[in-house]
């Protein structure tokens, strides 16, 4: 489809958006006025694009996929959109003559916060791989008025402030209030039989109505476009509430309202540990309850029976969160569709598919009996059956007692969600190769042994124009200028930067776009840090969660180490270096949170230190976010990926900055092992235990203990840590080092300053630095979520991506 249109046409729409929906005129407009102008100018093309994508799509009778997640972290729209679609130089221009400036407009839109990080990254990442690659899609997520907290520090330590994003994010999400559904929950359960039909009656619940809002996102030339549609939840009870209302009783009648609207208020900002609420329980069903539906009703209007679900829909479970859309598909099924169980079940089971994102084990999600009866007492009749079929089908292959009562998806008075998805689904992956091993050989070892059909691998990928194109925009140019634009939609394509590995003058090239982007972010340092840092100097950076697994205080500590040697021998040969963190921390994770006081402590002493501040700043960023990390990212020199190997699933921010050219500084673990397989040892900085290193480290009793005791250097830091920094004792970490140790700081620390100093030596030759990152960039295409895509849709889904120049056949009547 063509979205081009010509400068007067944008004006013109621009200036009737601004009259009879922003009620302003062009003359009188803010940034603000013509930002939302501009947006809902593009939100009506992707409509229309979308409307003519899926024309196709059913014309050719495409399988659809749906991709069911809690958490879509999407960022800013606009100026992705507008990159896609291909006219951002037109809209430019044409805001240019009305005195607007395009890039002041992209300041305006707050991030779409709607996911804490990883996994709502990457679904966010798939809704442009699946438009680009031609799949249809629909995401599904919640509406939250509140997206993932804004952190703000104070004297260190972290606080959360409420993110009201909806202002200005709600442009592009389009109400649609006719395909709302009712969600019920509470009450009991009512069975009878009739004609040998099984009646089911669900009596006395309370309904929460469902609302949708769809944002739709364009791929690459704008040829396929993915909608997301997220639930916004308010209260059902309209006659009820007139009632109330007529009868007096106002305030009653409020207080049902807001007791429904609080269940799309606010993300759960834990990730990698649930809050076992009754409220994030009511947020899952809601959830799949609306999906599920609005999923059954657009394949019943298209093909009047579900009999063909399966060649039809492919329905993708990220995570368990969304795994209560099997009992409740089987609860539309059974008690609405008059499906037999047997029949049911196969269409269930050969529909979904789920994918595991976290090997962390107080991450599996479990429910009490007790509270998820009371909540959801059809959909845990439909579990205990499951249960009950799953168990008896185990015992009677002769299966081990105690082996099934570890796979039961209801055992020692809990759901367990993990054991329902892997019960359930005819697929489970895991996200980059070493990950998926390690399901097979742990948490799902007792389901590997029965089942393993089901699993594979499908190694995450990153929406690689947004990273690199829309991010590094000069970088893309250079690339684009030696190799051509066709990476744009084959990222394979970058290995033919492989030949410039030794031309002086790209490498030079790269150099200075490099270094113009660290002066951006040194900038936007001095700016909101109030640090002035060296651009010349190593930018060595680590952005995530914050998680004791992903080990940012082995970083601080090595910091720490290098910080005491320094200012006892102030005059040592050594490159400057700036550290850079940005994390947030889940609010109630008290260890993450003196984490990162220590580093914001450690950095303020640094940074005030005349004996060593030339030489290392230390830098923590405040409410690290997507945008952010689009500044940030193409800044860096090195890419701090060092999780404990066998901790992190996959990562996907190291081939963001693989992609830029930033050097991995990293441990064997998730993608990192994949990204090492593809440039070799002289293009990555390798350190720590593998895998099985680890496992064997700790059989024979690790303690840290010893460590501590031997290794002056260690002894020293972990001492002063104690002691403190800016008046707060970090005792309780110094202890957890000293005494238990868990992700095995200690016993990867010398291996890491090793690797740390290999860079240094690396850095001082330019030329060798920047033929490192060339690589690097060069071989980052099979990160491309493009990639992913493609393997999910052959390995798992058997989808077809709507053909690029369909034969559509119109049958005689329809002519
Ligand atoms: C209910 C609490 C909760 C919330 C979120 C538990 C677990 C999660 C996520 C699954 C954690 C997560 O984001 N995992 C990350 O997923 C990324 C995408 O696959 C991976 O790249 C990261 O390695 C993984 O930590």
């Amino acid at each position: 489809m063509n979205y081009k249109i010509s400068k007067k046409e944008i004006q013109e729409q621009i200036k009737d958006k601004l009259t009879h929906e922003l009620s302003v005129e062009w003359q009188d407009a803010t940034d603000e006025h013509y930002y939302k102008a501009v947006a809902l100018i593009v939100r009506d093309m992707l409509v229309k694009g979308r409307k003519k994508f899926k024309d196709v799509a059913e014309q050719t009778d495409t399988k659809n996929i749906y991709y069911l997640c809690m958490e879509f972290l999407l960022g800013r729209s606009l100026k992705n959109n507008l990159f896609n679609l291909g006219i951002e130089d037109d809209f430019r221009k044409a805001l240019s003559d009305l005195n607007v400036r395009l890039d002041n407009l992209y300041e305006m839109e707050p991030d779409a916060g709607l996911g804490n990080g990883g996994l709502g990254r990457l679904a966010a990442c798939f809704l442009d791989a699946l438009a680009t690659q031609g799949y249809p899609a629909m995401g599904y997520s919640l509406r939250y008025e509140y997206g993932i907290f804004r952190q703000k520090l104070v004297e260190g330590w972290q606080t959360e402030l409420p993110d009201f994003w909806l202002p200005g994010g709600q442009v592009w999400f389009q109400p649609v209030p006719t395909r709302a559904v009712e969600v019920h929950f509470d009450g009991f359960i009512e069975e009878s039989w009739n004609n040998q039909y099984h009646v089911v009656n669900h009596k006395d619940y309370t309904k929460v109505l469902a609302v949708p809002y769809d944002l739709y996102v364009a791929g690459m030339d704008g040829r396929g476009v993915s909608r997301l549609r997220v639930w916004a939840a308010t209260s059902a009870e309209a006659d009820f509430d007139m009632k109330l209302f007529n009868g007096g009783d106002y305030l009653r009648a409020m207080e049902q309202n807001a007791m429904a609207e609080v269940i799309t208020k606010v993300l759960y900002p834990e990730d990698n540990h649930p809050e076992g609420k009754s409220l994030r329980l009511t947020q899952q069903y809601f959830l799949v309850s609306a999906t599920v539906q609005d999923i059954i009703r657009r394949h019943l209007f298209r093909y009047s029976t579900l009999d063909n679900l399966p060649e039809k829909a492919a329905i993708h479970l990220n995570d368990t969160h969304p795994v209560l859309a099997i009992p409740e598909m089987m609860r539309v099924m059974l008690d609405e569709c008059g499906y037999g169980w047997d029949q049911a079940w196969s269409i269930v089971n050969r529909t979904v598919a789920y994918t595991n994102h976290t090997v962390m084990a107080e991450a599996l999600e479990c429910w009490g009996v007790d509270l998820f009866r009371r909540r959801l007492p059809r959909i845990y009749q439909i579990i205990e059956e499951i249960n009950r079929r799953f168990c008896a089908e185990m015992h009677a292959r002769g299966v081990d007692g105690q082996k099934v009562g570890r796979m039961a998806p209801l055992n020692d008075g809990y759901v367990k969600m993990a054991n329902l998805a892997v019960v359930s689904t005819h697929s489970v992956n895991g996200v980059s190769k070493l990950h998926s091993e390690i399901l097979k050989q742990t948490v799902f070892q007792d389901f590997y042994t029965e089942m393993p059909e089901k699993f594979r691998n499908v190694t995450n990928g990153i929406a690689y124009r947004r990273w690199l194109n829309q991010s590094n925009p000069e970088y893309a140019d250079l690339i684009t200028e030696l190799i051509g634009d066709s990476y744009i939609h084959n990222a394979a394509r970058l290995d033919r930067l492989l030949k410039y590995q030794d031309d002086k003058a790209v490498l030079e090239k790269m150099a200075k776009i490099r270094r113009h982007n660290k002066e951006r972010m040194a900038d936007y340092i001095l700016k909101n840090n109030g640090v002035t840092i060296d651009p010349d100097s190593i930018f060595d950076v680590q952005v995530k969660r914050l998680h004791e697994y992903k080990r940012q205080h082995l970083n601080a500590l090595d910091i720490l180490a290098t910080y005491q040697w320094l200012r006892e021998n102030p005059s040592a040969d050594f490159t400057p270096r700036t550290y850079i963190f940005g994390a947030k921390a889940a609010p109630g994770y008290y260890m993450a949170k003196q984490i990162i006081q220590f580093i914001v402590n450690l950095g303020n002493t640094i940074n005030n230190d005349p004996r060593v501040n030339e030489k290392m700043k230390v830098v923590y960023l405040e409410d690290y976010r997507v945008t952010l990390a689009e500044l940030l990212i193409p800044s860096a020199d090195i890419s701090q990926q060092i999780s404990l190997a066998g901790t992190e699933a996959s990562g996907t921010s190291n081939m963001k900055f693989m992609i830029n050219g930033a050097v991995t500084l990293g441990t064997l673990d998730g993608a990192n092992v994949e990204i090492h397989e593809a440039v070799g040892d002289e293009n990555i900085l390798l350190f720590g235990m593998t895998t099985p290193q680890v496992e064997q480290a700790k059989r024979n009793g690790y303690i840290p203990g010893n460590i501590y005791q031997n290794h002056p250097v260690l002894h020293q830091a972990i001492d002063e840590m104690g002691r403190g920094f800016g008046g707060v004792s970090f005792q309780q970490i110094s202890d957890s080092l000293r005494n238990s140790d868990p992700y095995m700081v200690l016993a990867d620390f010398d291996d890491y300053v090793r690797a740390r100093k290999k860079s240094m030596e690396l850095y001082a030759n330019s030329a060798q630095w920047y033929r490192i990152g060339l690589t690097n960039t060069a071989h980052a295409g099979c990160f491309s979520a493009d990639r992913s895509i493609r393997d999910y849709a052959t390995e798992i889904w058997s989808a077809e991506p709507v053909p690029a120049h369909p034969k559509i056949h119109i049958a005689p009547s329809q002519k």
